[in-house]
């Protein structure tokens, strides 16, 4: 198998920037765009499974456009938990990590105009995780249907009352994390898909790390096609229960 890292990894910033893609080729162009635009100190990891659109090779060709762009391309879909990890180590192996490290998805749910209000929450509280949030006051989601809103609150039900998490949206993928904490707990981290997102909390929760949800408008999806399958919500029910058992 064939993993590849595109672009320098000898980038020195302050802020890193992961993107997990899969099929993404219609979002991920005016994304970093958005992204560059913000002008903030910022390295962009785009970390995608060999999408069978043009993903990786637009990602490319904004490489030629903006320095600070590293692409990793990993042979088939793997995951949104492994892609997660994959690029925290990538942040982390580099010669001088970012302080701060956001994720985030790239289909636009996430409005990367969000980006500078959770990174001044981080350093305000000096987290191990700030969760842009979209269930505590000032949040929300537009345009997802009611099947879609059902298994959000459900997913965040379970992994509350089961984890014993005390968030509100322990489920969503837009975060900044500090990367003190993320050394602490890469060793830790072992999901393979969303349940990455219950996994990093309960990593923070067991390290005494704060954790502080800010509020977000979360936007469905507008082009491309949603990856969210019975397989992923199986594993994610999976991971919640055996942490439950082990504790
Ligand atoms: N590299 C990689 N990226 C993935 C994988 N699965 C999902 N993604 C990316 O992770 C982000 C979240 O995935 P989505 O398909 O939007 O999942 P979702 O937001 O839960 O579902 P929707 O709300 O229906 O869009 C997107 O940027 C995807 O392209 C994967 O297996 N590998
Ligand atoms: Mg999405």
């Amino acid at each position: 198998m064939v993993y590849q890292l595109i672009g320098s990894s000898m980038l020195n910033s302050e802020v890193g920037v992961i993107l997990p893609t899969y099929g993404e080729a219609e979002n991920i162009s005016k994304l970093i765009d958005d992204i560059e635009n913000l002008k903030l100190d910022a390295s962009i990891l785009v970390i995608d499974d060999s999408s069978p659109d043009r993903t990786a090779e637009i990602v490319q060709e904004k490489q030629n456009q903006y320095p600070n762009i590293m692409l990793y391309v990993r042979p088939k879909k793997t995951g949104l938990g492994t892609a997660i990890t994959d690029g925290f180590k990538i942040f982390l192996s580099s010669p001088k990590p970012p302080k701060y490290v956001f994720t985030m998805d790239a289909d636009y749910s996430h409005n990367p105009q969000d980006l500078p209000q959770l990174l001044a929450t981080m350093r305000e509280c000096d987290c191990g995780i700030v969760i842009g949030s979209r269930y505590v006051k000032g949040g929300r989601i537009a345009g997802w249907p009611f099947t879609r809103k059902i298994i959000s609150k459900t997913a965040n039900l379970i992994a509350r009352a089961s984890l014993g998490l005390k968030l509100k949206d322990c489920t969503s993928g837009y975060r900044c994390y500090s990367t003190k904490f993320l050394k602490e707990a890469i060793g830790n981290l072992h999901s393979q898909t969303y349940e990455i997102q219950i996994e990093t909390v309960r990593q923070a929760v067991l390290r005494n790390f704060n954790v502080k949800e800010t509020p977000i408008l979360f936007v469905n999806r507008k082009r491309g096609k949603s990856k969210l399958s019975w397989t992923e919500i199986k594993s994610y029910l999976s991971y919640t229960l055996k942490a439950v058992w082990r504790s």
